[in-house]
């Protein structure tokens, strides 16, 4: 399990749209994001790239804090 702070979700809609934009990574499932933790955690089915989660949340609007 990997947890990482996403910074700027404000809403339940901010929430779903880095759900989406994580799901969307290979290897990445089970998505849980807590809003106000500002946290999102995931399952990896294989090693994950890092760089490839920050470019994904970066596209839905937000950012990555590891
Ligand atoms: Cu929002």
């Amino acid at each position: 399990m990997a947890t990482i702070k996403v910074q700027g979700m404000t809403c339940q809609h901010c929430v779903q749209a880095v759900t989406q934009a994580l799901s969307g990574i290979e290897g990445v499932e089970n998505v849980t994001v807590s809003l106000p933790k500002g946290e999102a955690s995931f399952e990896e089915t294989k090693p994950v790239d890092m760089e490839e989660v920050k470019k994904a949340v970066k596209k839905a609007g937000y950012k990555v804090e590891i």
